[in-house]
């Protein structure tokens, strides 16, 4: 539930910053379409072995880090394959697949996210699930859309009748617990989903293809765009017990179902990795 109160300075330096993220986040998906091969080979391995990173992942960053660069040479880049670089009052937050287990076995569901920050405050995001040809857009104050239509997230859902997305981490450990969070969470809603893109999850809460959301875990790269777009159609994002969503919890849904959510999953302790 986004704050709609946006001066006008905001909203109109938030417009532009979408046009061109979204122009952005278009092009890396086009190369990552055509450059796709039938298998893609994994280049290295991060936090663990099954954490992959593909040279597609790195030449979609160096692609949007480049574009960026050209259009605007003093923002500052928080990239998860470059790190972060500069440093200014406008910030761009990517991730150039996100869902890269999903992108290296052919899944249809990974994207590229670009979200930007101002002053601290993501105004502008873009999520393109590139293998569904869908691109969410969302500016602050000005809602969340997708091919010209504009979203709202599902309102009045009762917890036992939600539809919820959720997604485990790279490591044993915090699988574990996860997996123990998620025995609690099964009996007490409709049903879960696993996507493998915490990006296009949130955007699913805002097209209404799941009424909510919530992880540990990702990183900013991986929700500050799909957040706002959330945010922006109606849901509640957020992390436990009042905190701004961050890797240690993400939660996404209506106001209503946000609470009874947090409700359930507080008790359980789920930050932790053991
Ligand atoms: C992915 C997240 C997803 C999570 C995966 C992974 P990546 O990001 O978007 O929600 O469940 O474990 O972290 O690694 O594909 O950028």
């Amino acid at each position: 539930m986004s704050d709609p109160v946006v001066s006008d300075a905001v909203a109109s330096e938030a417009a532009g910053l979408v046009e061109l993220a979204e122009r952005i986040a278009r092009e890396a998906g086009e190369m990552l379409l055509a450059k796709r091969p039938a298998r893609p080979e994994v280049l290295a391995t991060k936090s663990s072995p099954t954490d992959v990173v593909t040279a597609l992942d790195k030449a979609s960053e160096e692609l949007i880090r480049t574009r960026i660069r050209q259009a605007r040479p003093d923002d500052a880049i928080l990239g998860e394959e470059g790190g972060s670089t500069g440093d200014g009052r406008v910030r761009w937050i990517v991730d150039p697949i996100d869902g890269t287990v999903n992108f290296l076995y052919g899944l249809p569901e990974w994207s590229v996210s670009i979200a930007v920050e101002v002053d601290g405050q993501v105004v502008a995001g873009v999520v393109n699930v590139v293998p569904r040809g869908e691109v969410f857009t969302a500016a602050k104050g000005a809602g969340a859309w997708l091919a010209g239509e504009r979203l709202r997230c599902n309102t009045g859902v009762p917890l036992e009748q939600a539809l919820i997305a959720t997604g485990f981490g790279y490591g044993p450990g915090r699988r574990a617990v996860q997996a123990e969070v998620l025995a609690r969470v099964v009996p007490r809603v409709r049903d879960i989903r696993r996507g493998g893109s915490a990006a296009s999850d949130l955007c699913s809460v805002a097209a209404g293809r799941v009424d909510g959301y919530y992880e540990r875990g990702p990183q900013d790269w991986d929700y500050a765009a799909g957040g706002l777009i959330a945010a922006e159609a109606g849901a509640r994002f957020g992390g436990l017990h009042g905190k701004p969503a961050n890797p240690g919890m993400t939660l996404c849904a209506a106001p209503g179902l946000f609470e009874e959510l947090h409700a359930l999953l507080a008790p359980l302790n789920p930050e932790r990795d053991s």
